[in-house]
């Protein structure tokens, strides 16, 4: 019979603990433990962002509020600030981070959490509580409870550190509130701490958000990738005859089916006149045989959203009008990204450079105009945590930036909508093409429309 491990002779098991230490560190050696992560980048990154931020506001604390759950999950999903988010990889709702100079029971970035309420989490789930495992697993030096905050500020604020300069950074605008927590939380700070001026940081986490990091690339390119699959679906559905909202829900399908977690902003799949309407959304007409269809669709990956936009001729074929247009669209995109010089180049530079090329295409259309003259919003934006996302569109594009390059042309006298747009990493070298496998040459778009007549799976609706 086994004598139980605690009676055994002390030696003993002073000699199995160095045996087994022995045994087990070559073996710890050779395979590393992968590094922590959250939401599909690393923990470090959070914590070397949050870092970042302090190091650049010293004059005071920083306040980063979460969004509140308002609905018990009954009027939307929840989703969580992107600021927020950014900051510390946290999706639950509720939470409020405070990044303090002078540290607060040794701690310097603290994540205030809800308590855990089982009736709530009936509705909506387990939510991480203030504990030491939420201090785990988000990597943040102190988790308390968000109704201990009050308390922790008036703390702060009768330390030495908070003389005359110091104010409350605060990344939210606090004079127009995005929602009741905020506007719950400006209240307080200015009734509690009526010295300290609350001032609105978000711009520094905005220039922050503009450089990607390898983990952010990363969920950009699966983002690009899942909208590929969703065009790639679109030739087999789309036929005159068809209603615009037969191909949202063949793009909302594929979203879904590839793990996106939303669309990263309404799907615009508009036919006829509809293709020259820059937002069309609504997507309830019938697609008519002879009409583009301009499809602007982007999946949203782990909160990082994708951009991209083709037009399709409905009937399979382009034509010779619409076709010509389309290659001057095709030409003055192409002319944007040979423009692109590293280092130098701003988004305004890439639009001249688009626009010249339209110009200078003989094709003239209304009152025998230059087609530049019916492109009629911005190139292109970055794209992030936001479809149209934070950044300074006045320095030149950063190493790390993910941008749009998406010309339009749009001459709804004759129910021309046409725009092509992809997405592209900026590098210390060029522009990286990121949505480079969905074909946007006419031709390839036409071929894909052909071969997806041709196949025997070939889906429509009930209405074929
Ligand atoms: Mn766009």
């Amino acid at each position: 019979m086994f004598r139980p491990l605690a009676s055994r002779p002390p030696v003993i098991a002073i000699f199995s603990c160095l045996f087994l230490f022995a045994w087990t560190a070559p073996r710890a050696a050779e395979t590393p433990r992968p590094a922590p992560t959250l939401a599909e980048q690393p923990l470090a990154d959070f914590k070397a962002r949050r870092d970042q931020l302090q190091k650049q506001l010293t004059d005071g604390i920083t306040l980063v509020p979460g969004r509140v759950e308002e609905s018990l999950g009954v009027s939307e999903k929840f989703f969580q600030d992107e600021n927020f988010f950014y900051l510390t990889g946290v999706e639950a709702p509720g939470a409020v981070l405070l990044l303090t100079p002078t540290p607060y029971q040794g701690a310097r970035q603290i994540l205030f959490l809800p308590r855990r309420n089982p009736q709530t989490e009936r509705w909506t789930g387990p939510q991480p509580g203030p504990d030491r495992e939420a201090e785990q697993s988000f990597g943040v030096d102190k988790a308390l409870p968000t109704d201990a905050l009050a308390q922790v500020l008036r703390e702060l604020s009768a330390t030495p550190y908070f003389k005359d300069g110091c104010k409350i950074h605060l990344v939210a605008n606090p004079d127009e509130a995005r929602d009741r927590a905020v506007q719950r939380l400006v209240e307080r700070l200015r009734r509690d701490l009526p010295a300290l001026p609350i001032q609105d940081a978000r711009s520094a986490v905005s220039l922050m958000r503009m450089r990607k990091t390898p983990a952010e690339i990363a969920l950009l390119k699966k983002a690009v990738r899942i909208t590929g699959e969703a065009f790639q679906e679109i030739p087999k559905h789309l036929a005159a005859g068809c209603y615009e909202y037969e191909l949202e829900a063949v793009v909302l399908a594929t979203f879904y089916r590839n793990g996106a977690e939303r669309p990263g902003y309404p799907c615009i799949v508009g036919g006829g006149r509809n293709a020259t309407i820059l937002h069309y959304n609504r997507n309830r007409d019938q697609i008519l045989d002879g009409d583009l269809v301009v499809v602007d669709v982007g999946a949203q990956y782990r909160g990082y959203t994708a951009d991209i936009t083709r037009t399709f001729p409905a009937n399979g074929q382009f034509t010779p009008r619409q076709r010509a247009i389309y290659e001057v669209a095709l030409a003055a995109q192409e002319a944007a990204v040979k423009a692109f010089t590293p280092g130098k180049s701003r988004m305004s530079d890439l639009t001249l450079a688009a626009r010249d090329a339209m110009r200078a295409s003989p094709l003239r259309a209304g009152k025998q105009l230059t087609l530049d003259n019916f492109f009629i919003h911005g190139l292109g934006h970055f794209i992030g945590l936001n479809v149209h996302d934070v950044g300074d569109y006045a320095q030149p594009l950063p190493p790390g930036s993910v941008i749009t390059i998406e010309p339009g042309i749009y001459i709804p006298e004759e129910r021309i909508g046409i725009r092509i747009e992809d997405d592209y990493l900026v590098t210390e070298t060029g522009l990286v093409k990121l949505s480079g496998d969905i074909p946007s040459r006419p031709e390839a778009i036409e071929q894909a429309m052909q071969r997806a007549r041709r196949s025997p799976g070939r889906t429509r609706s009930a209405k074929d």
